[in-house]
């Protein structure tokens, strides 16, 4: 029996590439979005492979979690997978110059949308006694680096609440684990930059970062081991990263 994903983030970047490659692998798929249109693009793309659900919402808005994830049809309301991937850094900046609606935005996306929608579907899993959240944190759920405050404590509160979960879900057989990557080109630079594409692309210039399919990759192998094997905690770097502030650049 194919199992069924669901991925939040899913019009770009990690999710994006992980929504494309679990359909290559006859998983069913839920893609989660705020972007209509990107959405009925991938729609379209994974319908080749696989069953397709799209559901469009805004993870930092409680009610459209749990009425979109209660609108699921009955051939994809049994969620085998959630992969808790949404969210981005909004801004970069001391923590005396921050800007109060980037930090709102990181709060209430990063760490209150995930809390929202593994509310959401943990109850399913709980009454089917399996399943598997994936939550995604980052390098910087590990270290801080300057400039970095609030997205590094969000991605910081991820990493709690994954190990949190894990112990909480442990009664019911329910897998948690948490990827950790570090340096991903995908549109995160541009977001946290506001749209300024030429101060993005510095961020990945002279050295090779990781790409979204490296990760999308690593989630396919994490969800595919046997049943009784949890990868928990994983943290990945490119090569030229040595920690969350030390790159190796030509
Ligand atoms: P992208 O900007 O490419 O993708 C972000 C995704 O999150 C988009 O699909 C976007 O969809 C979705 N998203 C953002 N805000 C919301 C929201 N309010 N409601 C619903 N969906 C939302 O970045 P990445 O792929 O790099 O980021 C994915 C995850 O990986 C994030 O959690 C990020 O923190 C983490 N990460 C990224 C790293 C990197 O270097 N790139 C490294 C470590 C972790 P839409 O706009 O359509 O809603
Ligand atoms: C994204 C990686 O280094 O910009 O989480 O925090 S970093």
């Amino acid at each position: 029996m194919t199992k069924t994903v669901l991925i939040t983030g899913a019009t770009s970047g990690i999710g994006k590439a992980t929504a494309q490659l679990l359909a290559k692998n006859n998983y069913t798929i839920i893609i989660c979005g705020r972007r209509k249109n990107r959405l009925e693009e991938l729609e379209k793309e994974l319908s080749q492979y696989t069953s397709v659900y799209s559901l469009e919402f805004d993870v930092s808005d409680k009610n459209a979690v749990f009425a979109n994830i209660d609108s699921l049809p009955e051939t994809f309301s049994n969620i085998d997978v959630l992969i808790n991937n949404a969210g981005n850094a909004h801004g970069l900046d001391p923590i005396q110059d921050g800007n109060l609606d980037d930090w709102e935005n990181m709060i209430d996306i990063n760490l209150k949308g995930l809390l929202y929608v593994s509310k959401a579907i943990i109850p399913k899993m709980i009454a089917q006694k399996s399943g598997h959240i994936i939550n995604i944190g980052s390098t910087a759920a590990k270290q801080v680096y300057p400039n970095g405050n609030v997205y590094c404590a969000t991605k910081h509160a991820v990493d709690a609440i994954n190990k949190g979960m894990k112990m909480d879900l442990n009664p019911y057989g329910i897998r948690v684990g948490a990827i950790h990557p570090g340096l991903v080109e995908t549109e995160f630079s541009e977001v946290r930059f506001k749209g300024d594409t030429e101060k993005a692309a510095n961020v990945y210039k002279g050295f090779t970062p990781l790409k979204a399919e490296d990760i999308a990759d690593i989630i396919h192998f994490v969800i595919s081991r046997p049943y009784h094997v949890n990868i928990s905690d994983m943290v990945v770097m490119c090569t030229a990263q040595g920690s969350a502030t030390l790159v190796q650049r030509e």
